[in-house]
């Protein structure tokens, strides 16, 4: 067999050599690294044929992989959408002037981002976007926006998709050059799950723009302003449209619910107003604004405001689309759709379905079902290939009136809550994560403050702890570290504070803080970064890697450790990525313009002694062979 070297070799692997030569001189096993990328390609695809993709049984596969049909357009670049033209030429204050002087309604396609991140854990990968991205050009004009980027996406894409989340955005930055990419940015969390120093989020929001965002849509997870004004100012420095979300809880419509009512919500809306931007969001994460309740929000926001108003929905409870009929009767300027194969459920309300239902009204939308019919059968085949990672609801539920579980989170905490031997007891996690909820007294529920009540849910009913027990034992008890982050104070300040005693328990003597985080965080050294990184490596590393490395270091290391080792995965098709090869099945992969491989695998060995398998591929004809540890 072909033998990549003699370490390879059974006998030596045995132990029955003497290996001491080489023990004396291990510099003789420092190997320069491998460039030959098909080499690295048959790795992947040698150790997926072994062991699988991290998370996907073999079982799971799905039956029906077919290629998604990519609606035919024109070649010629898409052309610009009248909202990216008023942009360009009058910039964000013009943008948000001209939002209020149309009559039709405009939309925000999600497909690309929360959609997915809502549907199947946020693992929709770059190469079914890129390839359909130029058709959605063509097809949807009338768009406001496309969120593509930004909330889950950046760090998924590294850690578990192996791809670069700055090569999504420069690419799809190129294939729609006239369309207002948007993206979803945590405040001083930027896109990680903890406060960072703002050195690192101005660095984010400055490289973000640079290579291709036009709207930030800024959130706080605890509506906390003070921790969203750095924020909106760094976007407006940068020239890009600063959208301001307030984050809806409760039920405005509900009398009894004091805590979040109209005037809560007006009040933060007018600082928001007031502290510079250019649009006015209403985050709705978990899908609880009823439609009466949007009908009064966005009627009481439209007469306060001097700015569009934006509302993002989630059609968890199946009643979405009235949602957004009730807002767009109250004035609303500019909603969040998906295309209808990717909307429902966890994600957001149908485009197709809303669209339609406009037509021949004073708020049609100008966009044709018959155009995004086409998007909407590309992704209904390429979503087939992520159905193990579905979040499994089937169909809505007005039961999240009552847990409140964000919509990009439900498609994550039920994994969680099986990953840690606790898929039997779901119902109780749903009922515990309210429990969490008013333990705190009502909270905003949104990544990261969203994570910490889950992770409170499923430690509460993992050690079947009542609130009261938690109050009498806390101090004896070790809290998930996202729950005693939050009562420190490092996700921000509530309105009204957190519970006195729930904090007293939690944090035993630790004192918690009262300023924004990102004040007390010193300075991110991005040179010294680099160098450890050059040193690391071998290599110099540009600034959007660097930028990577500043939120995520640990998951960056590891993602360039993989690309390493197995290559740039990203020239794999969804089906050959996740599932690999079948015996005797026969691949092409353009690795890059003009060179193509044609693999195949032959067969695969059983088990020898030390538990390596032999792959045999072949390659542009080729016998190669790949020597795979079986982890099973
Ligand atoms: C995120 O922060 O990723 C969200 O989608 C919150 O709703
Ligand atoms: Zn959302």
């Amino acid at each position: 067999p072909f033998l990549e070297n003699v370490v390879d070799h059974e006998r030596f692997r045995s132990g029955d050599l003497d290996t001491r030569f080489i023990d004396d001189h291990p510099e003789l096993m420092r190997f320069k690294p491998r460039k030959n990328r098909a080499n690295k390609l048959l790795r992947y695809l040698g150790d997926l044929a072994v062991n699988g993709y991290e998370g996907i049984a073999a079982c799971d596969k799905p039956v029906r992989l077919n290629s998604p049909p990519i609606p035919s357009v024109p070649k010629t670049a898409p052309a610009e959408t009248a909202a990216y033209e008023v942009f360009r030429e009058q910039g964000a204050t013009g943008l948000s002037k001209w939002l209020l002087e149309q009559k039709r309604l405009l939309i925000t396609d999600t497909t690309t981002r929360d959609a997915h991140q809502s549907l199947f854990a946020t693992r929709l990968r770059s190469y079914d976007m890129f390839a359909a991205a130029h058709a959605t050009g063509h097809l949807l004009p009338e768009l406001f926006s496309m969120e593509m980027w930004g909330g889950a996406t950046f760090d998924v894409s590294m850690r578990f998709l192996k791809e670069c989340p700055w090569e999504r955005l420069t690419r799809l930055r190129k294939l729609l050059p006239g369309t207002l990419l948007q993206m979803l940015l945590r405040s001083g969390n930027a896109v990680g799950y903890t406060n960072y120093p703002d050195n690192v989020v101005n660095r984010f929001i400055k490289v973000s723009a640079e290579k291709g965002i036009d709207v930030f849509r800024i959130f706080d997870c605890l509506n906390w302003v003070e921790s969203m004004k750095p924020c909106i100012a760094a976007v407006a420095e940068t020239g890009k449209i600063a959208e301001a979300a307030v984050c809806y809880t409760g039920d405005v419509s509900d009398t009894k619910r004091e805590k979040f009512n109209l005037a809560y919500y007006l009040q933060k809306a007018k600082e928001l107003e007031a502290a510079g931007c250019h649009i006015l969001a209403i985050k709705d994460m978990a899908g609880l604004l009823k439609p009466r309740a949007a009908y009064m929000l966005v009627d009481a926001l439209k007469n306060a405001l001097q700015i569009p108003v934006h509302l993002h929905t989630h059609d968890t409870s199946g009643n979405g689309i009235a949602t957004l009929l009730e807002a767009t009767r109250a004035g609303v300027d500019i909603v969040d759709t998906a295309l209808s194969s990717m909307s429902g459920t966890t994600s957001q309300p149908s485009m197709n379905a809303l669209v339609t239902a406009l037509y021949g009204t004073e708020r049609e939308t100008g966009i044709r079902n018959a155009s995004i019919q086409q998007l909407a059968d590309y992704w209904e085949v390429a979503r087939e290939a992520y159905a193990p990672f579905e979040c499994g609801l089937k169909a809505g539920t007005a039961e999240v009136y009552r847990h409140e579980i964000p919509g990009g989170q439900y498609s994550n905490l039920r994994p969680q809550a099986i990953a840690l031997g606790l898929g039997h007891r779901w119902n109780d996690i749903k009922v515990m994560y309210r429990t969490v909820n008013d333990m705190l007294g009502e909270v905003i529920k949104v990544t990261p403050s969203s994570k910490a009540v889950g992770d409170m849910a499923l430690f509460m009913v993992q050690n079947d702890l009542t609130p009261q027990a938690v109050l009498d034992h806390g101090k004896e008890m070790a809290f998930p570290e996202s729950f005693v982050n939050l009562m420190k104070g490092m996700m921000g300040q509530p309105d009204g504070g957190f519970p006195a005693k729930l904090q007293k328990a939690v944090l035993k003597d630790e004192q918690p803080i009262t300023c924004r985080p990102g004040q007390l965080l010193e300075d991110f050294d991005f040179d010294a970064a680099a160098q450890t990184l050059e040193k690391k490596f071998g290599r110099s590393f540009k600034e959007t890697e660097l930028v990577s490395y500043s939120l995520y270091p640990q998951v960056f290391t590891e993602y360039i450790q993989f690309v390493n080792e197995y290559g740039d995965l990203s020239v794999l098709d969804t089906p050959t990525f996740f599932y690999g090869l079948d015996v005797d099945q026969e691949k092409a992969i353009a690795i890059e313009e003009g060179k193509t491989l044609i693999l195949k695998l032959l067969a695969r060995s059983e088990p020898h002694e030390d538990g390596f398998r032999e792959l045999f591929f072949e390659l542009n004809g080729r016998p190669r062979n790949v020597m795979v540890l079986d982890k099973a």
